[in-house]
């Protein structure tokens, strides 16, 4: 085998490169028992640290705790110093970070400032006058016009993005002026290009570190520059929607690199951070680099969304057609891009945002979930970047069923779109149907549901009795932690014992799965994913993932020898295959393998 540039890393070894990520959504993670909100709480997480611990896992990064009216899950943040009361106290997350510390553990925390609730003292005094100290915090636009109805018209055509039938702007009837607000009107944007603005971050950043946390992953911070003229939209979506998609004109702006290096400077560059920006919309190497290059004093890695997006044509609520040969592309081109160049990748497939990875890229059904959360499971932590692990990935828990009324669903952006959906085809039960089929298959919803810790009453999420803020899945008597803990079955492992076995693979060989060179075989191969890890201290590893439901033999390629198989996800030590020519494999059947 010819081995390519990309085939070996040099990439310098950093603790927030080998850390492994454990992402919590704080609602659904762990309530503390006497407690009766329904709502999980920090002394819920600081219960499950050996939990955590015991997985294999490095850092903790929960969604906002901070306090928020909620509008959004707590994306909208009314004070950056506060922590909501239903999580608990500033006491309770101080004796986190002291537990996590004392683990050797760390805290991320969730920095949304692109945005802050309609309901921070910021904002109240912004609209509270034209003349106000702190009108330009936020970004403030006569009307286009006045319609024939009165009606104030909106300053361009952009949609909300958590409801494409919404304008992106909010009308203030007392100062006769609309705010950009971006996601929802409880959620307007902060005008990054006030420097009081960037100077009352910087201050949020730095209490959060002092305060002991070791970094943050920042919400949709490519989204702090936009387009100074604010034009309109190009037309994409169809007729209905008066609102038009208008990511050209914020994803990326013309300042983005000049806010982020100045955080860089004022902040980050002060202390030995973690750092993830979370950048919706762009997927240009170039672009990328200049935030993620290890010389670019900006952050040390993004989330790009191409995979998480590989089913999104222009708006997330919505399908486009995918194949395993699509996904296989995105994985090289990122895994590639960023040994050349320097740069460093995160490694995720799910979060708080997406549908659960084993309903989206696998078979979710009874007889295959177990082993399709497995093959994901060996993907992912065969991958080069920093791996981020969402809570209920590591047993495998997928989407609520189709079977779930509409109420079951709280999520902002699902409530708007079958709003919009119920509106536009209220007389069309097919194209209704097919709203629904979008909400059971894309809504954030199915990343929300309780954590599933037991077959007990509310799976172990809160104490019986309570009622969970949002519904159980139907399925926690069976998946469940308790139960993949413990399980001791002669043939496989549990997701989760798979889960913890092969992160501490990763971690064993950190110089292979973390930091060495990749290499894809087969690239049109429409089923089995495989590649080759190269270690610059010489070890190579083998990895073929096959994505079809069919049992299918792969070909060993020419020059490639296997010196001994490792893993699979169909038995708890090694598989029983050839070492060269056609090696069979079983449905969605995962192997590694060490090179000679
Ligand atoms: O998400 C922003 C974002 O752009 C994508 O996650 C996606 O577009 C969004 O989920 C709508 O489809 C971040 C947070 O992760 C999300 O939970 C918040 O709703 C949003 O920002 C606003 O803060």
């Amino acid at each position: 085998m010819e081995m390519a540039v990309t085939d070996s890393s040099y990439s310098t070894p950093k603790w927030w490169k080998e850390a492994v990520v454990y992402q919590i959504y704080p609602a659904s993670f762990q309530c503390q028992s006497g407690v009766t909100s329904g709502w999980g709480t920090i002394k819920g997480i600081t219960s499950r640290l050996d939990y955590l611990k015991s997985l294999g896992i490095d850092v903790v990064w929960s969604s906002p705790i901070l306090k928020s009216p909620q509008a959004d899950m707590g994306y909208d943040i009314a004070d950056y110093k506060q922590i909501d009361e239903r999580y608990g106290s500033l006491e309770d997350v101080d004796e986190l970070i002291a537990e996590l510390k004392k683990r050797d553990m760390k805290l991320m925390m969730d920095l949304v400032v692109n945005h802050t609730s309609n309901e921070h003292p910021w904002f109240l005094e912004s609209r509270a006058s034209r003349e106000s100290p702190k009108r330009n915090w936020y970004i403030w636009k006569k009307p286009k016009s006045i319609g024939q109805d009165g009606v104030p018209e909106p300053p361009n055509n952009w949609a909300q993005i958590l409801g494409e039938a919404n304008s992106a702007w909010t009308y203030d009837e007392k100062t006769g002026e609309f705010y950009l607000s971006l996601f929802t009107p409880e959620q307007p944007d902060l005008n990054w290009e006030n420097p009081e603005v960037r100077a009352a971050v910087w201050e949020v950043m730095h209490f959060w570190m002092k305060r002991g946390a070791s970094g943050f992953r920042m919400d949709v911070i490519n989204l702090i520059s936009k387009e100074p003229n604010y034009p309109d939209a190009d037309i994409v979506l169809g007729p209905g929607h008066r609102y038009q998609p208008g990511v050209k004109y914020f994803v990326n702006g013309p300042k983005l690199h000049d806010y982020l290096r100045e955080m860089y400077r004022e902040v980050l560059s002060k202390y030995d951070t973690i750092t993830v920006g979370e950048m919706p919309g762009v997927s240009d190497e170039k672009e990328i680099l200049r935030s993620v290059g290890a010389d670019s004093e900006e952050l040390r890695m993004i989330f790009i969304f191409d995979l998480v997006d590989i089913d999104k044509p222009d708006v997330r609520m919505a399908l486009k057609p995918w194949d395993i040969k699509e996904m296989k592309s995105i994985i090289t081109k990122w895994q590639r891009v960023m040994i050349r160049d320097n740069g460093w990748n995160s490694v995720f497939i799910e979060n708080h945002d997406n549908p659960r990875s084993v309903s989206r890229y696998t078979d979710d059904s009874d007889e295959w979930r177990e082993k399709g959360a497995k093959l994901l499971a060996l993907m992912q932590t065969t991958l080069g970047g920093t791996l981020f692990v969402y809570q209920g990935e590591e047993i495998g828990i997928r989407n609520a069923p189709k079977t779930w009324d509409i109420s079951e669903f709280k999520d902002i952006e699902t409530i708007n779109y079958w709003k919009k959906c119920e509106q536009l085809y209220a007389n069309d039960k097919e194209k209704l149907a097919f709203g629904r089929k979008i909400i059971d298959m894309k809504a954030r919803d199915h990343a929300r549901t309780p954590m599933q810790w037991t077959a007990g009453e509310n799976a172990g999420f809160c104490d019986p009795g309570t009622k969970p803020w949002m519904r159980v899945m139907d399925d926690y008597q069976t998946v469940n932690v308790e139960a993949q803990l413990k399980a001791d079955n002669q043939t496989d492992l549990s997701v989760w014992q798979f889960w913890q076995g092969a992160l501490k693979q990763r971690k064993d060989h950190a110089d292979v799965f973390v930091y060495g060179g990749f290499q894809e075989l087969y690239p049109d191969d429409q089923e089995v994913f495989a590649y080759v890890r190269t270690s610059i201290k010489g070890g190579r590893w083998l990895v073929v993932l096959n994505f079809s439901g069919r049992e299918l033999e792969w070909v060993m390629p020419q020059g490639l020898e296997i010196e001994s198989w490792v893993s699979t996800n169909y038995a708890k030590g090694a598989p029983d295959k050839p070492k060269q020519s056609g090696v069979p494999l079983k449905s969605w059947e995962g192997i590694l393998g060490r090179c000679v």
